[in-house]
């Protein structure tokens, strides 16, 4: 039988384990990717491991979520990360070049190759055809590091889009209505793979805005084959050389086929507060909006500004409403200042930020109180403006713009023409003399630490039974923002574990942190889908370091549970999903650990006397690196 495009990819890279769905897999990971705000922490493991030098083909370390430098934590960490980038081997983009996803698509994403990155929306790459995953930073520090990249092999779920897409209708709706239909937790442990004929009419920026949202769908990762459309792309942005042709077989199968008619498609919005909460913007019309942010790693490209540009060309936005716009590069801002397009939107009264992912995770641009925002972004969990009350819609470019301009949400049947479809130029301008290459030898260079830099905590093996207390119980769907925010002044802990623990479920419940430590360390409870978002390790490294143990939930999102595992939290599961009534806050629990088996139930006992099932989806693997209290104890790390 033919294969599709994943199962080439993964075959070309299996290291161990057998290809069929469920199977724990390891694969050979040719590049990885860090940002900063997950990248401290990474690099810091990656020196623990004691390796060296960097042993993937490439290794970048972008720093763009954090931009700020308010204070010295921040600056600190930046040159930390283009210090310890030029000794161990990366490539080092230093703060304001862009965002990290849109960076590596333009500059080094291949088709074929596998990615891995210490950030959710990594499989953004998949626009051009790598197999690219969101990982915790100490999976990228392995990778780092030349050791395989363990995964549970994904089903395979065939896209086919059919027809074109029409009228004001945009890529962000085509991933806005599959999030619709599937939900954010419709993903897991499955890869997207987009084919039909619509797939030649969408361009790679197109491609990448579908493939980057696949993380809201919870998904391991979304891919596009490699085509004509692909080959055109890389050749404009100078590399030719890394065109590869990839397609499915003809006879390939998949686990599950979804087929989307692109004419049939029109403006959508996620409404307030998950990404799956789709809308017609037709259904919105009249709703004032205070605010529109166009950017993120979702929609900043060039295409994405030009359709902007035009549309706000000899206008002025509504007084009543604000307009933010974070270019993803500095490649783009050099596209639109070539073809004069910075000035319509200056002139139409936009306020244009740095390239960075700013107002997307809360660093500035929050919204007012009780505000609606209009954000071209891919999350809308409560309170990740900034603004806990806010009410944040993802929607297209295009829709933020005609909301800016108009100050409300409008039937797209009153905009009139939409402008013509951008298309890319033959050449774009480099802005590859931006980025720090490693020198070939970097042993005699002096990896620099300010204060903000703290030694990694080692911890200890896990007892042989866990009996504690509930120390919060939350319900379905809970983000790893909501167990550790963003914004500027949380994320400048990244680099400092105990500092940054004091903020663990703050907006959730703010007694929570006072309370688990009186408790001296617990357990939480909690719903379907527990830890979707982002990859921060944070959200289980600063539990760990409050003494949570294990978190006992419906299920799980896939990142967070590696993220359990890699730091020796137990990820446990309701036998009974009922049995999550059975456990309130203060609700004592016991749970035999040393009993524990790989995808074994064991008895827990309530309060001394209700007796519940817990399972595990653990490999024998990961629960040995849970014994051992974490992935850095069990693969013998030195510690700095
Ligand atoms: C996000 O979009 O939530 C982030 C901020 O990019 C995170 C990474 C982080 O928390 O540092 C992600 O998506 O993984
Ligand atoms: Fe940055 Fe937002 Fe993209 Fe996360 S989702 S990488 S915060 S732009």
């Amino acid at each position: 039988m033919g294969k599709n495009i994943t199962q080439k990819i993964i075959a070309a890279h299996l290291l161990s384990g057998k290809m069929k769905p469920g199977n724990e897999i390891g694969l050979r990971i040719d590049q990885t990717l860090t940002q900063d705000a997950t990248g401290t922490m990474a690099w810091l493991q990656f020196e623990a491991i004691g390796v060296p030098r960097v042993k993937t083909e490439l290794s970048v370390s972008y720093v763009d979520h954090n931009t700020m430098q308010q204070g010295f934590r921040n600056p600190d960490d930046h040159q930390f990360l283009r210090t310890v980038a030029a000794k161990y081997g990366a490539v080092y983009s230093p703060p304001g070049t862009g965002i990290c996803h849109q960076l590596h698509l333009e500059n080094f994403a291949k088709p074929g190759a596998t990615l891995i990155g210490s950030d959710s929306h990594t499989p953004t790459a998949g626009g051009v055809g790598s197999l690219s995953m969101g990982a915790g930073g100490l999976s990228v520090a392995l990778a780092m590091a030349g050791e395989p990249y363990y995964i549970t092999m994904p089903k395979v779920v065939k896209v086919q889009l059919e027809g074109e897409l029409t009228g004001w209708a945009t890529a962000k709706d085509i991933i806005l209505h599959l999030l619709g239909m599937l939900t954010v937790k419709g993903g897991v442990g499955k890869v997207f793979e987009y084919a039909g004929p619509g797939v030649a009419t969408l361009s790679v920026p197109e491609r990448a805005t579908i493939t980057n949202m696949g993380a809201e769908l919870g998904a391991t990762g979304s891919l596009f084959p490699s085509d004509a459309v692909t080959k055109k792309f890389l050749a404009a942005m100078g590399r030719p050389e890394d065109y590869v042709a990839l397609k499915a077989d003809p006879s390939a199968a998949y686990d599950e086929v979804i087929v989307i008619d692109l004419s049939k498609l029109e403006p959508m919005a996620a409404q307030p507060h998950m990404p799956d909460r789709a809308a017609t913007i037709k259904s919105l019309a009249g709703m004032k909006v205070d605010q529109s942010a166009i950017g993120s790693c979702t929609n900043s490209s060039y295409s994405d500004l030009k359709t902007v540009a035009q549309m706000l060309a000899g206008k002025r936005i509504d007084p009543s409403t604000d307009l933010l716009i974070a270019p993803g590069s500095k490649q783009v801002v050099k596209m639109l200042a070539a073809e004069n397009l910075i000035e319509p939107l200056l002139d139409a009264g936009a306020r244009m930020l740095e390239c960075a992912c700013g107002p997307c995770i809360g660093i500035g641009g929050s919204p007012t109180s009780g505000g609606v925002s209009a954000r071209t972004f891919n999350r809308n969990f409560e309170g990740r403006s900034g603004t806990q009350d806010a009410k944040v819609y993802l929607v297209s470019p295009q829709t933020a713009a005609m909301a800016a301009l108009t100050g409300h949400f409008t039937d797209p049947a009153t905009w009139g023409t939409p402008p013509a479809k951008v298309s890319m130029p033959k050449k774009v301008p480099s802005i590859r003399q931006l980025f720090i290459f490693p020198p070939e030898v970097g042993s005699k260079i002096e990896v620099r630490r300010g204060p903000n830099i703290v030694a990694l905590q080692r911890f200890e093996k896990a007892p042989e039974a866990v009996s504690g207390k509930v120390a919060l119980k939350v319900g379905d769907d809970i983000t790893t923002d909501h167990i550790l925010p963003g914004g500027s002044q949380v994320m400048s802990l990244r680099s400092n574990i105990p500092a940054i623990s004091e903020h663990v479920f703050i907006n959730v419940d703010k007694d929570f942190v006072p309370r688990i430590k009186q408790m001296g360390g617990g357990v939480i409870v909690g719903g379907e889908n527990y830890g979707q978002g982002s990859s921060r390790e944070h959200a289980a490294l600063a539990p760990r370091h409050l003494g949570v143990k294990a978190v006992i939930v419906k299920s799980l999102a896939r990142i967070h549970r590696a993220n359990l595992v890699n730091f020796g939290i137990l990820p446990l599961l309701f036998v009974d999903k009922d049995d999550y009534d059975k456990l309130a806050q203060g609700s004592e629990i016991a749970i035999p650990v040393a009993k524990m088996k790989p995808g074994k139930p064991v008895e827990a006992v309530v309060d001394q006397k209700a007796k519940i099932k817990l399972t595990n989806d653990l490999t024998a693997k990961e629960l040995d690196i849970i014994l051992a209290g974490g992935l850095l104890n069990a693969v013998g790390g030195s510690g700095h």
